[in-house]
C-alpha cells in the first residue's frame, strides 16, 4: 500500500531547489537528470515507505561498492548495462542502421592497449591446459565487402573464468590481443577455452544477487571491440554453446545471434595439419560493422577502464 505521507507537489518543489532547477547557473543538462533522479528516488521512498534503516543500508551498500570498485559489476547484474543497449540498438534502428552484427556489452574487465598483431596470433600464454581453441572469421561492412585493416580487439578469461590484470596473477595482456584484419578482411587467433566468469565469492555485488535469490554466474564467452575508419565501433562478444548458464547470464549479455557452432576437432590428420597432437576447438564468426553517420548516438562508450600495471 503506497504511503505518501507527503504530497507529490512539495517533492517536486524540494527535487527543484536540491537540483538548482530554480537557478540559471550551472549545467543545465545536470540539473535535469538529478531533479529527475531525486524526484523520482523521494516518491519512491514515499511509496515504499522506506525506513531510515533501509535508505542509509542503501547508501552504505553503493559506498562499499565504489570502494571495492565494484560499481562497473552490479551495473551488468541488475540489467543496466543491458538496457542501455536495447535503447542503442532502437536508436540505431530508427537511425535507418541496419545489418550490422548484433551488440551486446562490454562487462567490466576490458584494458586497452593489448598487443597488436597483423592478420593471426596467439592469445594464451601457454600457462593454461584448458582445450586448445582456434577461432577465425572476416570482418565485413554491411554491403559484404570485407574490410582490411579493421582491428578484432579481442579478450577473454581463462579456463578458470579469471581475466589477465583482474584476479589471480596471469601474464601481462594474458588472452588480450588486438588483431589487424588482413587484405581478405581476415583475423584468426589460436587461445585456450574460456571458462565462465563468476562474481567474486563474498564481493558486495554478489552478497545483493543472493538477497534477490540470483546467481552471479556468466556463460562462457568471448569479448570483441571491432573498430575500422569510417565504420562505427561494434561492441560485442561470442557466447560457448553449451554452457551450462548460456541462457543463464547473471548480466543478460546472451544474445541469440552471437551463438556460434562449437566445432570439437578429433580426426588425427586435421589435428596434424593444425601442427597439434591432441584434439581442439574451432569456432568461426564472422563480423558485419555499420558505415559511420550522422544522427546516431555514437558507439564508443568512454568509461573508466582499468589500467594495465
Ligand atoms: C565479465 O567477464 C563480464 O563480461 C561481465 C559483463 C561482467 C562480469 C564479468
Ligand atoms: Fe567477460
Amino acid at each position: 500500500m503506497p504511503m505518501n505521507l507527503i504530497s507529490k507537489t512539495i517533492i517536486k518543489e524540494l527535487a527543484t531547489k536540491a537540483s538548482g532547477l530554480d537557478n540559471d547557473q550551472g549545467n543545465a543538462r545536470l540539473k535535469e537528470i538529478v531533479n529527475r533522479l531525486l524526484y523520482d528516488l523521494m516518491i519512491a521512498i514515499d511509496e515504499l515507505d522506506i525506513s531510515m534503516d533501509e535508505f542509509w543500508a542503501g547508501v552504505g551498500y553503493i559506498g562499499e561498492v565504489a570502494k571495492a570498485n565494484e560499481l562497473g559489476l552490479v551495473v551488468p547484474g541488475i540489467a543496466l548495462e543491458h538496457f542501455l543497449d536495447l535503447r542503442l540498438d532502437e536508436a540505431e534502428r530508427r537511425a535507418g542502421l541496419a545489418g550490422g552484427t548484433t551488440r551486446t556489452i562490454e562487462g567490466p574487465l576490458y584494458v586497452a592497449g593489448a598487443p597488436l598483431a597483423k592478420g593471426e596470433t596467439r592469445l594464451d600464454d601457454g600457462t593454461d591446459d584448458g582445450e586448445i581453441l582456434f577461432m577465425e572469421g572476416r570482418v565485413f561492412d554491411t554491403a559484404g565487402n570485407p574490410i582490411a585493416g579493421a582491428i578484432v580487439d579481442v579478450w577473454h578469461a581463462n579456463s578458470f573464468g579469471f581475466y589477465s590484470f583482474f584476479g589471480p596473477q596471469q601474464s601481462p595482456y594474458n588472452l588480450r590481443r588486438r588483431i589487424e584484419t588482413d587484405r581478405d578482411g581476415r583475423y584468426r587467433f589460436r587461445s585456450i577455452m574460456p571458462s565462465g566468469y563468476g562474481c567474486p565469492p563474498g564481493s558486495n555485488t554478489e552478497t545483493l544477487l543472493a538477497k534477490m535469490g540470483r546467481h552471479g554466474q556468466r556463460p562462457a564467452h568471448i569479448h570483441f571491440f571491432v573498430t575500422a575508419p569510417g565504420h562505427r565501433q561494434l561492441t560485442t562478444q561470442i557466447n560457448i554453446d553449451g554452457d551450462k548458464y548460456l541462457h543463464d547470464d547473471f548480466a543478460f549479455g546472451t544474445r541469440d545471434d552471437l551463438i556460434p557452432p562449437v566445432e570439437r576437432v578429433t580426426d588425427a590428420a586435421e589435428i596434424h595439419k593444425a601442427g597439434l597432437n591432441k584434439p581442439f576447438v574451432r569456432i568461426g564468426f564472422d563480423f558485419r560493422i555499420t558505415r559511420e553517420v550522422a544522427g546516431a548516438p555514437g558507439t564508443v562508450v568512454h568509461r573508466e577502464h582499468a589500467v594495465a600495471a
